[in-house]
C-alpha cells in the first residue's frame, strides 16, 4: 500500500514509518521537520494545520492510506489542543474526500477516556470521558472521524493509543505499555482490514494487567506479541501509583491539570 504518514519524525511516526517499509508498504513521510536521516521515500515539510498544503500533499500521488499521527502529545491550551488534533484531522479528513484516499488511521489516545474510573476492564463503547483539553481534543477528533465515514464512506479507525516506548517505566504503565513492535502491528491491521467503516480501539500491547479491551483491536486483525508484564521486576512502585490507577488517564486526571480552557493573559 501507499500511505501517507504524518508527524513522521515523532517517535511513534519513526517506529512506523521504519516498521511499514519493512512490511512492503511504500511510505510518504510528512513532519514539520525535515526527513531524519537513512529516510527512503517521499517527504513533505508541512504543518497540517494548513489545509492548503495538505491537500497539495495528498493531490501529488495516489494514495491508499493516511495514517496520522502529528500532534502535540501532551496537555496544552483548549485552543492549541483543538488545532494540533482537530483541525489537523479535519484537513486530513478534507483532502481525502478530494483526492479518493479511502481511508484515514488516526493516533487518538486513552486520555478520550481518561476520567473513566478504573474498575472493570473498559470497553470502546463507554461515554467519551476526556481528563484534559488534549482528551476533549481527541474526543472531538474521533467524533470527526465517525462523521466522515458517515458522509463520505470513509473508512476511519482511531486507535486510543494508551503508553507508547520502548519498555513501560511506571506501575500505570505495566497496564498501558504499547510497545514499539506492537504499534507497528497495530497500524498495519488498522490499513488492511476489509471494511471496517468507523472504528475504535486500545492501542496496548497484549500486557497481563491490560486495563482496556483488546478484542476490538482483534476484531480488526491486530495481535500484539508484547506484555509489559516481561519487564515488571525492573518497576519500581512510587507514591503516585494509587492515584494513577483510580482512573485510567493515570496522572492527566490530577489537579496539576486543572487550568483554565483559555489561557490568554488575564487583564490587571
Ligand atoms: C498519551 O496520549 C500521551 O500522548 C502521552 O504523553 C502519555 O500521557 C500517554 O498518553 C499515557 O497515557 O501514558
Amino acid at each position: 500500500m501507499r500511505v501517507l504518514v504524518t508527524g513522521a519524525a515523532g517517535s511513534i511516526g519513526r517506529g512506523v514509518t521504519v516498521g511499514l517499509a519493512d512490511r512492503g508498504h511504500e511510505v510518504v513521510g510528512l513532519d514539520l521537520v525535515p526527513a531524519p536521516d537513512g529516510q527512503d521515500g517521499r517527504w513533505y515539510v508541512v504543518d497540517c494545520t494548513d489545509p492548503d498544503a495538505v491537500r497539495a500533499v495528498v493531490a501529488e500521488q495516489p494514495l491508499d492510506a493516511i495514517v496520522h499521527l502529528a500532534g502535540h502529545p501532551d496537555e496544552g491550551s483548549l485552543t492549541g489542543s483543538f488545532d494540533s488534533h482537530v483541525v489537523t484531522t479535519a484537513a486530513l479528513l478534507d483532502a481525502a474526500v478530494a483526492h479518493d484516499v479511502p481511508r484515514v488511521v488516526y493516533a487518538s489516545s486513552n486520555h478520550a477516556v481518561g476520567r473513566t474510573p478504573r474498575t472493570d476492564l473498559l470497553s470502546v463503547d463507554v461515554r467519551p470521558r476526556p481528563d484534559t483539553f488534549y482528551g476533549v481534543a481527541k474526543v472531538a477528533a474521533e467524533a470527526l472521524l465517525s462523521l466522515y465515514a458517515d458522509r463520505y464512506g470513509l473508512d476511519t479507525l482511531a486507535c486510543r493509543i494508551g503508553s507508547f516506548g520502548p519498555e513501560p517505566t511506571s506501575v500505570r504503565q505495566l497496564s498501558t505499555w504499547l510497545s514499539h513492535d506492537d504499534c507497528v502491528r497495530m497500524v498495519e491491521a488498522c490499513l488492511t482490514a476489509p471494511a471496517p467503516g468507523f472504528a475504535v480501539l486500545y492501542g496496548i500491547s497484549a500486557n497481563t494487567r491490560a486495563w482496556w479491551d483488546l478484542e476490538p483491536g482483534r476484531a480488526l486483525g491486530y495481535r500484539p506479541m508484547d506484555d509489559a508484564e516481561a519487564f515488571a521486576d525492573r518497576v519500581e512502585p512510587a507514591l503516585a501509583d494509587a492515584a494513577e490507577a483510580a482512573h485510567v488517564g493515570g496522572p492527566f486526571t490530577g489537579e496539576p491539570y486543572y487550568r483554565p480552557a483559555l489561557d490568554r493573559p488575564v487583564a490587571p
